[in-house]
C-alpha cells in the first residue's frame, strides 16, 4: 500500500466541545499522520465553495450555515492509504449507523454535526488540500 494523502475538516461540533485534540488522537492511533494543521473560521465563500458538489442536495443551506458557525481544524493527514484508512476511522455519515470505535460513533451528535469530514477519493482529496493549503504549509 502506498503512502497517501487525505484531506480532514474537524468541524464546528467537536471544536465547540473541546474534542480537537481527542479526535486527532483517534486519527494517530489509526496510523495517520497531521501533515498540515490550522484552526480558521469558514466564511460563507469558502463553505459554499468547498461543498459545491453538494449544492442541489436538500441539506446544503443547512451544511453550510453549520460549517460557518464555528471555527474548524483543516487538516492533510498521511499514511498507508489514507483515505481509505481515514474514512475507516470515521465511520458512517449517520453516528447512528457508525461502527463502535470510530470517531463519529464515539463523539458526533447527529447526521449533520456529525464531528468531523474526509476526503471520499485520492482525486478530491487532492483538490480540498489544494482548496484549504499552500504547498509549503504542508510538512511531511
Ligand atoms: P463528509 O463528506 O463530511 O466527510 O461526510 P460523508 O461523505 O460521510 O457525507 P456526504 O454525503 O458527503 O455529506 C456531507 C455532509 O453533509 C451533511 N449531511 N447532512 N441532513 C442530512 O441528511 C445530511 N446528509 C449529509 C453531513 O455533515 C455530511 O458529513
Ligand atoms: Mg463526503
Amino acid at each position: 500500500m502506498a503512502v497517501t494523502r487525505t484531506f480532514s475538516i474537524i468541524k464546528p461540533d467537536a471544536t465547540r466541545r473541546n474534542l480537537t485534540g481527542a479526535v486527532t488522537k483517534m486519527l494517530e492511533e489509526a496510523g495517520l499522520r497531521v501533515v498540515a494543521s490550522k484552526r480558521i473560521h469558514m466564511t460563507r465563500e469558502q463553505a459554499e465553495g468547498f461543498y459545491a458538489v453538494h449544492k442541489e442536495r436538500p441539506f446544503f443551506g443547512e451544511l453550510c450555515d453549520f460549517m460557518m458557525s464555528e471555527p474548524v481544524v483543516v487538516q492533510v493527514l498521511e499514511g498507508e492509504d489514507a483515505v481509505t484508512r481515514n474514512r475507516d476511522i470515521m465511520g458512517a455519515t449517520n453516528p447512528a449507523d457508525a461502527a463502535e470505535g470510530t470517531i463519529r460513533k464515539t463523539h458526533a451528535l447527529s447526521i449533520g454535526e456529525n464531528t468531523v469530514h474526509g476526503s471520499d477519493s485520492d482525486e478530491n482529496a487532492a483538490i480540498e488540500i489544494a482548496f484549504f493549503f499552500k504547498p509549503e504549509e504542508i510538512v511531511g
